[in-house]
């Protein structure tokens, strides 16, 4: 399997890992919880449409955003809810054969684990509020001490229906980011003049980032919804302080009761 663009760049797609029985059987559960928040929004904001819903959920974030419920700020910014996470049907991914060729040759372990939960995203067209500011994400899983994240979408990732930017030349081991006071998502860390790749894939495919590399969420720009879910894998002489899947026990690990 050729890394060479993770390894120097410490970012790369892989193309068809998942088979379209894995992405369908996950997309249908995540889109089935997304219409259930959609119905919650649209009764919350009074709206009958995506573009009214987009268009309310502009008028109530800015300023006030902080002060909003976290369930109702978690939904507007297209976060799906802890149940639908833990759901083991999400587990479809690390199960998959595919993505266990890739992380055993990234990761150069056969024993593989995964922070639970992932986090799933949906952004829809037009929803300003949805990206994350460009980060690494060392610092947002101060909790491992070494990991890759994999980005997985579930609907097409084109110019237009926007997934991950990633900043090239930011590989090396060094956190950028100078102030920790987080608000919703952390200060975007500066990218300076770096060129950005946007990451364009299509169901079946996956992005793998080292914990230093920057990036960020590209807008959606496109007239669909965009889905896709991010896990955090690690090996075995890794270790973390909070809920893992072990992937060879298929059980979750809760490391603060393992150790009492
Ligand atoms: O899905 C996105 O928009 C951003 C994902 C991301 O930044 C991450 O997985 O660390």
């Amino acid at each position: 399997m050729d890394l060479s663009c993770f390894r120097e760049h410490g970012y790369q797609v892989f193309r068809g890992v998942f088979t379209p029985g894995e992405v369908a059987g996950v997309r249908a559960h995540l889109t089935g919880a997304m219409r259930v928040m959609l119905d919650e929004l649209h009764r919350t904001f009074g709206t009958a449409d995506e573009a009214g819903l987009c268009a309310a959920i502009d008028a109530a974030t800015g300023a006030r955003f902080e002060h909003l419920d976290q369930n109702l700020r978690n939904m507007m910014s297209g976060h799906f809810p802890l149940s639908a996470r833990l759901d083991p049907e999400m587990w479809a991914v690390p199960r998959a054969a595919g993505l266990r060729r890739v992380l055993e040759t990234v990761l150069g372990d056969e024993r593989l684990f995964m922070h639970m939960p992932p986090t799933s995203r949906f952004v829809l067209a037009g929803n300003r509020h949805a990206g994350v500011p460009a980060h690494q994400d060392v610092s947002y899983n101060p909790h491992m001490t070494d990991f890759v994240t994999v980005w997985v979408p579930f609907t097409v990732i084109d110019e237009r229906c926007g997934g991950v930017m990633v900043y090239e030349q930011t590989n090396r081991p060094l956190e950028l980011l100078a102030d920790k006071g987080r608000k919703f998502w952390f200060e975007g860390v500066d990218t300076g003049a770096r060129p950005g790749v946007h990451c364009t894939m299509d169901p079946g495919d996956c992005l793998v980032l080292n914990r230093w590399v920057v990036h960020a969420s590209v807008p959606n720009t496109s007239d669909r919804t965009r889905i896709s879910t991010d896990f955090r894998f690690f090996p075995s002489r890794e270790k973390s302080t909070k809920h893992y899947l072990d992937m060879q026990e298929w059980r979750v690990v809760n490391p603060s009761a393992a150790a009492a």
